[in-house]
């Protein structure tokens, strides 16, 4: 390997033979790219040396570089395919001087430099996924009514996700939340979690600003739940959290209610049922009626509605008013302010809202499901 050809062919990681179509066509297109340049007198004969100068010219340089000093078993090669190149070479330049004599010089060149009756490329559009959609749909209702939104990690301490909202280490709620700890190096100051639930970003709202406080979070969240039709490893919530001075449990049901109205449409019925989180108190779970039968608990081919199992009514979150415990975790003062908290499973509202049975279909990337919603 001691002449340039055989360095450039090194270069080119092929073997000797193979390597020098790739060579010589790089050069072509280079002339090619050259020749739609040259668009008047003297922009060609400025060309026309550069490619045929006796001395310096491309052509020259190839045939003292490339093919005197080729090994002698590449040399017919490479001369053959130099011949090939100087007859494009003298054939084109020879083109272009007739173009350029007759006025079509640079018209010649423009169609040479883009092919216009080429067809283009198509690029498929993408749009966005619906989860995204259901997420800016509910954010945009709660921002119309004064909430901001605001985001946390992913990746939080014990203290955030669970002690700073009153579950305390043992407390037994914390195992419907099992989820990942992260392996952290020995002596690591705290351990690590993908946090369960958007609800650590309450604290860390509280902890940053002075009530009246009024934000959604979107996000995602993580536990060890084994996948089913309903269940994801990985899901999302929304968030919500309001504190001021006079918020009581009216203005909860109220801004509920009008999420829901909005979301699903007025129609639609809605009820708390007593329930229990350790950072709410009292605690609700929120149920709409089944958008499928109407509530009825009847499907339209008579008989019960799956949806619901014949309820008539399907559970959607959690919520409550903020246990006065946390505000102690974030220096409120307790008896001066008050508030509701409340997180919606975002996956399986959008299931409920858009006729989607198995929440699997989210995660897979399938573009037939994927176009269903542009
Ligand atoms: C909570 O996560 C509380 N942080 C909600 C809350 C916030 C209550 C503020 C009070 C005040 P829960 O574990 O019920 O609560 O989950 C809330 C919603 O997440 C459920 O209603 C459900 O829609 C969704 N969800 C729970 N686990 C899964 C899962 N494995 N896959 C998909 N969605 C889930």
């Amino acid at each position: 390997m001691n002449s340039t050809i055989d360095k450039k062919l090194a270069e080119l990681g092929v073997s000797e033979a193979a390597g020098l179509a790739p060579l010589f066509a790089e050069v072509r297109a280079r002339f090619d790219a050259d020749a739609a340049v040259a668009t008047d007198e003297f922009a060609w004969k400025a060309f026309r040396d550069a490619w045929l100068g006796r001395k310096n010219g491309v052509l020259a340089r190839i045939t003292d570089n490339w093919l005197k000093p080729a090994a002698p078993e590449l040399k017919r090669a490479v001369g053959a395919a130099l011949n090939e190149l100087r007859a494009h070479v003298e054939a084109r330049i020879e083109g272009r001087r007739l173009a350029i004599e007759s006025g079509a010089g640079s018209a010649t060149a423009a169609r040479d430099a883009v092919d216009l009756s080429l067809p283009g490329v198509t690029r498929p559009i993408g749009s966005r996924h619906l989860l995204r959609q259901v997420f800016q749909e509910i954010e945009d209702i709660f921002v119309s009514i004064g909430f901001s939104v605001v985001e946390g990690p992913e990746i939080e301490t014990p203290y955030y996700n669970f002690e700073a909202l009153n579950i305390p280490e043992h407390h037994p709620v914390r195992d419907d939340m099992d989820t990942f700890y992260l392996e952290l190096p020995n002596g690591a100051a705290t351990p690590l979690l993908l946090r369960t639930h958007t609800s650590p970003v309450q604290i860390r709202t509280m902890e940053k600003h002075e009530p009246p406080v009024r934000v959604i979070v979107p996000g995602k969240v993580y536990r060890r739940d084994n996948p089913d039709a309903t269940h994801s490893f990985a899901f999302h919530q929304i968030e919500g959290l309001a504190v001021d001075t006079d918020i009581t449990f009216c203005d909860f049901t109220g801004t509920i209610d009008y999420f829901v109205k909005q979301f699903f449409g007025a129609s639609v019925k809605t009820r708390f049922r007593p329930s229990y989180f350790p950072f709410t108190e009292p605690s609700v779970e929120f149920d709409v009626s089944c958008p499928f039968c109407g509530g009825s608990g009847t499907a339209a081919s008579g008989g019960t509605c799956s949806k619901c199992k014949g309820a008539g009514w399907i559970e959607l979150f959690g919520a409550g008013m903020v246990d006065p415990a946390v505000y102690g975790f974030v220096n409120y003062d307790a008896t001066k302010v008050s508030g509701f908290a409340f997180g919606i499973g975002i996956d399986r509202l959008a299931m409920l809202k858009y006729g989607i049975d198995d929440i699997q279909v989210f995660f897979q990337n399938d573009v037939r499901f994927l176009r269903q919603f542009p």
